[in-house]
């Protein structure tokens, strides 16, 4: 039997150690338990308290645990019972009189540990609010009141939404965002119908407009047409399920206690932040064998998601995303629906996060946890070769899954983490909502004879190309937290003398990356596994342990290495790098992204090329995708999943369409 199943990683043989005994039950809070809403209550009484007389325009930007160090959690994890838990503590990162600080909040003891000013390059995530307070002011505001006038709009259906503005060379840096505008008269898709050739910059320490441009009119794209709920669509609109539901009369397979998962083979603890959204942790697998847990993930969670899009000109050039640093995938997650995020014997579990007062904010059923049958095989065969006997084996490829949805303006981003009984564990990203599109005059491609950036996708609408790449932060800990990376090429070789009748074979050799500059790698260059392997273990029959990297889809950055948004985003240089593993880098593309200038990434981390052979190391994956918009991403997109479908196959072409559309649009 094959032990390849599941697409992202494999789990290549089990052999010995490490005892994971029970997971903890009886202790309050497992050590990394989110923060609960009475903890984001204690916090904001304690910071607030230390900065009596001056808190006015204190705003919480984040509010997060502070995990303790890896050898704590892991002493405390082999023995909870004697170990004295790890204190709890929140990081905290303020603004308070146009300053960041980083403060460290002590929970047992009421106090703050530290509090610093932060100096560098950088603003940290923006908060709802702010955001919230921010596209408030152009519905006010006279110049924008009579841009809208002048292009014949009502002002009560004008919509706003923010904009990061990214980094271009620019020596000093404020905190401003830009507004644009949309149209919503007739339609709730809002994001296909912008108001083009108005900028509103917002800076939001002053929560004030502090620029103002009314470039140019084209016309709004029309709402014929752009509608996609169910309710507004001519019958027959389907495919109904006819009732159709799985069932669990004994109830769900897997067992849920605090934050601790545990499932057929598998033990692991899910996490929520606002930043990274789902952080999963001690993802350990049970060996029937040994009788005891083995740790594959001392913890794993999108580290960053980096959207630029290809347009260079004044309106659309600083369009250069990071969703997780400056939105925050937490914070932008939506609550799931019963029944059609997540089918009908999920189970749900509730997120918080501190809002800009520092009070907790809840996201009800933010995560949904569900057995995944879809009527596949995860292995099977039938034996007629035995006389007189027919032996059928047959296995259902079932399968855990953690799922999130993220929703940043027009995106949706649907993040699974899929658990195997194989071993496997399979992260996989749907790409879904709506397209940013831009406003022109053209209604026809036979009119269009210069580059629009994009694909003309009805009148007046054109779809910017742009990327998206995500990035993963995986700690492996493969049965043990020192591991190496190895890559095993595949190479031709050829056959010397007259040995043989074939000419040429291939096969594998293995080489073990000794420094982080070893493991920087371009996907699909050539044939190779990426394996992570523990270099002390070895099974009976002496093959090592390891877990191999199965990649998705690879492609990589196109804007050149010198080019403002590249800079900020070099960490998607290469799909694949490995770090030694250091507490402090867990956001690939730095703390501070908004505005950031490119000198805290992944990139420049690397640069120190630090020793990883037997160490304990941590694999950076980057999914990319290029996306060249096309007709039938309009109105809404076909969602696209990751790692689901062909690499090499161009993004969203001739997909099938699960959305809503008008077809005749797509003609
Ligand atoms: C400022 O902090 C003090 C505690 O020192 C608190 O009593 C007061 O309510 C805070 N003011 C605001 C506006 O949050
Ligand atoms: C810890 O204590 C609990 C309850 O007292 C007990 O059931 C469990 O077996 C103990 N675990 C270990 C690893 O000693
Ligand atoms: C603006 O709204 C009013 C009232 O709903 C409506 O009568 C008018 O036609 C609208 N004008 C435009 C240009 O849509
Ligand atoms: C579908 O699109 C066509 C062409 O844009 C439009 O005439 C028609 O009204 C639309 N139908 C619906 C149901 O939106
Ligand atoms: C951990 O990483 C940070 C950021 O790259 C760096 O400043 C720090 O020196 C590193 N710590 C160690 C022990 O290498
Ligand atoms: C993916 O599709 C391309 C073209 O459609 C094909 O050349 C390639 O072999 C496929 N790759 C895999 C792994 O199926
Ligand atoms: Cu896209």
């Amino acid at each position: 039997m094959s032990p390849t199943i599941g697409k992202t990683f494999i789990f290549f043989l089990l052999s010995i150690l490490y005892l994971f005994s029970t997971v903890v039950s009886h202790q309050h809070h497992h050590p990394l338990d989110p923060l609960t809403p009475s903890e984001f209550n204690l916090v904001r009484t304690i910071i607030e308290n230390s900065h009596s007389g001056s808190n006015h325009s204190l705003t919480f930007q984040y509010v997060g645990l502070e995990d303790p160090d890896k050898q704590t959690i892991l002493s405390w994890v082999s023995n909870p019972n004697t170990t004295i838990a790890p204190p709890r503590r929140a990081f905290v990162i303020t603004r308070l009189d146009k300053n960041t600080n980083e403060i460290i909040v002590d929970l047992s003891t009421n106090s703050v540990i530290s509090d610093q000013i932060y100096n560098g390059h950088g603003f940290p995530i923006l908060t709802s609010d702010e955001q919230t307070a921010a596209i408030e002011l152009p519905l006010t505001y006279p110049p924008f009141v009579e841009s809208v006038k002048k292009r014949g709009l009502n002002l009560s259906d004008v919509v706003c939404s923010t904009f990061t503005v990214g980094w271009f060379g620019e020596a000093e840096t404020s905190r401003v965002l830009k507004i644009l505008a949309f149209y919503i008269d007739g339609t709730t898709n809002m994001y296909v119908r912008p108001v083009e050739g108005i900028t509103v910059v917002v800076d939001l320490d002053e929560m004030k407009i502090t620029e103002y441009h009314d470039r140019f009119r084209v016309p709004v794209p029309k709402a014929e047409g752009t509608e996609y709920r169910a309710s507004h669509q001519k019958p027959p609109f389907g495919p109904k399920l006819r009732g159709l539901a799985t069932m669990q009369p004994d109830g769900p397979g897997f067992e849920i206690d605090g934050h601790t998962i545990r499932w057929a083979n598998w033990a692991f603890h899910l996490g929520f932040d606002v930043r990274a959204g789902p952080i999963i942790s001690l993802a350990s697998i049970y060996d029937l064998d040994q009788r005891k847990f083995r740790r594959v993930m001392y913890r794993g969670h999108i580290s960053e998601l980096f959207v630029p899009y290809m347009d260079p000109t004044e309106e659309w050039y600083y369009k250069t995303f990071f969703d997780l640093g400056e939105f925050g995938f937490g914070q932008s997650a939506v609550s799931l629906e019963p029944l059609t995020d997540c089918p009908a014997h999920a189970v749900f579990m509730d997120g918080y996060y501190a809002g800009q007062d520092g009070k907790p904010t809840k996201i009800s059923n933010v995560f949904c946890i569900f057995e995944k049958h879809a009527g596949n095989i995860m292995w099977r065969h039938t034996e007629t070769g035995i006389p007189g006997e027919v032996i059928r084996e047959v296995r259902p490829d079932v399968s855990l899954v953690v799922r999130m949805v993220a929703t940043i303006g027009n995106y949706d981003y649907i993040i699974d983490w899929e658990f195997k009984p194989s071993g496997s564990i399979k992260v996989g990203v749907g790409l879904s909502g709506i397209l940013e599109v831009k406003g022109v005059t053209y209604t026809h491609t036979d009119q269009i004879k210069q580059d629009l950036y994009g694909t003309l996708l009805a009148e007046n609408t054109i779809g910017v190309y742009h990327d998206h790449f995500v990035t993963y932060h995986l700690d492996l800990d493969i049965d043990g937290t020192s591991n190496s990376f190895v890559q095993n090429n595949l190479e031709t070789k050829r056959v010397i003398g007259n040995v043989s009748p074939r000419k040429s074979y291939w096969t594998v050799v293995s080489k073990t990356a000794k420094t982080e500059a070893d493991a920087k790698i371009k996907l699909g260059l050539k044939p190779a596994e990426l394996v992570v392997m523990n270099p002390n273990k070895k099974t009976k029959v002496g093959n090592h342990i390891g877990y191999r990297l199965i990649p998705g889809s690879a492609d990589g950055p196109l804007l050149s290495d010198g080019d403002y948004p590249q800079i900020r985003g070099a960490f998607t240089k290469y799909n694949v790098w490995v770090t030694p593993y250091n507490k402090s880098e867990k956001w690939a593309g730095g703390l501070y992204i908004d505005r950031s200038r490119g000198d805290d990434t992944l990139a420049i981390w690397s640069l120190r090329n630090r020793e990883i052979v037997n160490k304990d190391i941590v694999l950076w994956y980057t999914m990319g995708f290029h996306h060249v918009p096309c007709q039938e991403d309009f109105p809404v997109m076909p969602t696209l999943s990751e790692p689901d479908q062909n690499s090499t196959q161009k993004v969203h072409k001739n997909k099938h369409r699960d959305h809503p559309v008008n077809v005749s649009n797509s003609k």
